[in-house]
């Protein structure tokens, strides 16, 4: 089996390479599983920037989610312990700053990823397009607020309803990249970043991000919004629709959604 990631660790810089082009880095169980291991063996040995990055010269950065792994009906696509999710806590909780570096187009869950990350650094060919309502899945609501925080409910809502790409220009004046610079600069650019965290004090980033997690977390839900939220999201991946969404992907044929 061939290594879905790169890893390379250089004193306290550690870098996560996704290198699995043929299928267009989708994360896939296997993959995310694979990040998530890397990441606890950079947490052991002390490792406070983490870069998690695409090949050079990618045209996808990610597909997302692994669409194979979706479950046909009647179960939660994106369930609390399922891999996206797991993943995403993972980067929110390591302790160091982890540093998402763009090349080509993110998709999907890998959207979702990259925005848990701390820093985000693209080139003019990274692009950010947010596909659930184009295969059927209702989102979750964790995800959401990841978007609302980064873009603003506005942006954030034609981001999903509309399933459209975001280009590299809008994306750093929307505030998703921190930093826009040129393909052939991106490398030196990243590192030398990385390497002005690397001179702070490691403790006080580790308790200033898990403030930042805390207080991003959004606003206590009651039981009852909770359940509604689940009952909602529910009504979604138990319909045809949901099925349907699927079953173009994997047809690679255009949806047909009856809204049942
Ligand atoms: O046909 P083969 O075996 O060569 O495999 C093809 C694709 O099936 C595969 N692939 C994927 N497999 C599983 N899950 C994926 N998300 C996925 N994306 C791609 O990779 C091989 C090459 O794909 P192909 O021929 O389409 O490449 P391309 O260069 O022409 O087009 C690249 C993309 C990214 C524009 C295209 O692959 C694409 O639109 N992929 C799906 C992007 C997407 O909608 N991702 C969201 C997945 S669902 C998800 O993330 C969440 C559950 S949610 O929906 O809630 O956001």
């Amino acid at each position: 089996m061939q290594n879905l990631i790169l890893t390379e660790l250089k004193e306290r810089l550690g870098t996560i390479t996704l290198n699995h082009p043929e299928k267009r880095n989708c994360l896939s169980s296997a993959m995310a599983d694979a990040i998530i291991d890397a990441l606890d063996s950079f947490q052991k040995q002390q490792v406070t920037v983490v870069i998690i990055r695409a090949q050079s010269g990618v045209k996808v950065w990610s597909a997302g989610y692994d669409v194979h792994e979706l479950p046909y009906s009647g179960r939660d696509p994106l369930p609390y312990k399922g891999p996206l999710e797991s993943l995403i806590r993972k980067v929110q909780e390591y302790p160091g700053a982890i540093i998402a570096m763009i090349q080509g187009s993110v998709w999907g869950g890998a959207c979702d990823l990259t925005f848990s990350c701390d820093i985000l650094i693209g080139d003019p060919t990274a692009s950010f397009a947010m596909t659930p309502a184009k295969i059927g899945v209702p989102y979750n609501p964790s995800g959401l607020i990841h978007f609302i925080n980064i873009l603003g409910i506005n942006k954030a809502k034609e981001m999903f309803f509309t399933g459209e790409p975001i280009n590299a220009h809008d994306s750093f004046n929307l505030g998703i990249l921190n930093h826009l610079v040129q393909p052939e600069e991106i490398e030196n650019f990243t590192y030398s970043l990385a390497q002005k965290i690397l001179e702070n004090s490691s403790l006080a980033i580790r308790a200033i991000k898990r403030q930042f997690c805390l207080l991003n977390a959004g606003t206590p839900l009651t039981a009852e919004t909770f359940e509604l939220i689940q009952a909602i999201r529910r009504e979604v991946y138990d319909s045809e629709d949901y099925r349907e969404g699927i079953q173009a992907f994997l047809e690679k044929r255009k949806p047909q959604f009856k809204g049942r």
